[in-house]
């Protein structure tokens, strides 16, 4: 049985940078033969600050979104994190697998921590509650962004000594990494990856964006002088990334867009651009308004805990027991 874990952190507004690393490809995962769990990671929210007020509502959003984009709760279990505390209690018994060195090597925890005067401890030791997160459900395979794969590589050395030192408890996960939309850039800064955190909203476009925000943002995104729309990372990173937007929401190829577009400037291009994301949005949008505050998504998440928590609980007592500590369960 092939077993696919993956979420999207409810640490801000929902953008387009979580379409194309996440959720497009969760709706791929969900119709091959894959057992598929998604989950809305809040214990990884709180590594930075949230308001409390905010991190509720956010939850809820992103797994209205879930929804909304076309995850079928008859199909996969969609839950809380928080919800399974199994989560928290083997994140706790990993962390004594870790090594404080390879944590220390983490790329995003230095970006994430540069600059800042004090960062959570969590924040540093995040990986390892994203390992206890995957291993919790003998996932085969975790869908991850550019940016996870270090994570990635850390869960499954974590796995694979942990099965060592004690006893075979945990599969060792394998990545799935999409070649179209692993790394959808700002629109500002293609060296940047968009990100719900950054303060400048024309960095990105949000799930909530009405068409005419859409055609603003595109319209003021950066390309370069060239004029031409062809994909090349290296030396055209603005339009490349424009590019990859377009294959995703419009599922085409990079190569059909480019010949679609030949002798045709960036203006006509941004204009399409922006209605081929406002077109896939729209749909979500209304469906999102319809289940974010039902009872409907309420016992979705409430029958997905329980399921989750079923499959989590045994794990954690195997590795409870393979680690020596006291359980009264068989
Ligand atoms: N810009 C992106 N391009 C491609 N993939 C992305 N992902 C996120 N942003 C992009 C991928 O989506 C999955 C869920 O990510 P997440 O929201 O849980 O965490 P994140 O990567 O930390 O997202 P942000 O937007 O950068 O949040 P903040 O700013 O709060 O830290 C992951 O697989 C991720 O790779």
């Amino acid at each position: 049985m092939k077993i696919v874990l993956s979420g999207i952190k409810p640490s801000g507004e929902l953008n387009i940078g979580g379409y194309g690393g996440a959720l497009h490809q969760f709706l791929a995962l969900q119709q091959q033969q894959f057992e598929c769990l998604f989950f809305v990671p809040d214990l990884h929210a709180v590594t930075v600050a949230q308001d409390p007020n905010v991190l509720r509502k956010r939850t809820m959003d992103i797994a209205a979104y879930y929804i909304a984009a076309g995850i079928d709760p008859k199909k996969a279990t969609i839950f809380i994190q928080s919800h399974v505390s199994a989560h928290a209690e083997l994140g706790w018994l990993m962390e004594t697998q870790a090594h404080f060195g390879e944590l220390s090597r983490m790329t995003q925890f230095k970006e994430k921590s540069n600059g800042k005067d004090t960062v959570s401890s969590a924040l540093f030791t995040y990986p390892v509650l994203m390992a206890a997160d995957i291993l919790l459900y003998q996932a085969t395979h975790v869908p991850v962004g550019d940016d996870q794969k270090q994570h990635l590589e850390m869960t499954r050395d974590l796995a694979a000594r942990f099965n060592q030192r004690f006893r075979p408890v945990f599969t060792v996960p394998e990545p799935i990494i999409q070649q179209l939309g692993s790394r959808i850039m700002s629109l500002d800064d293609p060296a940047k990856k968009m990100s719900k955190s950054n303060p400048n909203a024309n960095s990105y476009i949000l799930f909530q964006d009405s068409p005419e925000v859409i055609h603003k943002k595109i319209a003021k995104a950066v390309t370069d002088s060239e004029g031409v729309v062809r994909c090349d990372w290296a030396h055209k990173p603005a339009v490349s990334n424009l590019i990859e937007i377009y294959a995703v929401f419009a599922d085409e190829s990079v190569e059909t867009i480019e010949s679609r577009y030949k002798g045709v400037g960036y203006g006509a291009f941004k204009r399409d651009l922006a209605d081929v994301i406002a077109a896939k949005l729209q749909p979500i949008q209304r469906r999102y308004s319809e289940i974010v505050e039902s009872d409907e998504l309420i016992r979705i998440l409430k029958d997905g805990a329980v399921k989750a928590a079923e499959t989590a609980n045994r794990t954690l007592l195997q590795a409870k027991q393979a680690m020596g500590f006291v359980t009264w369960a068989q």
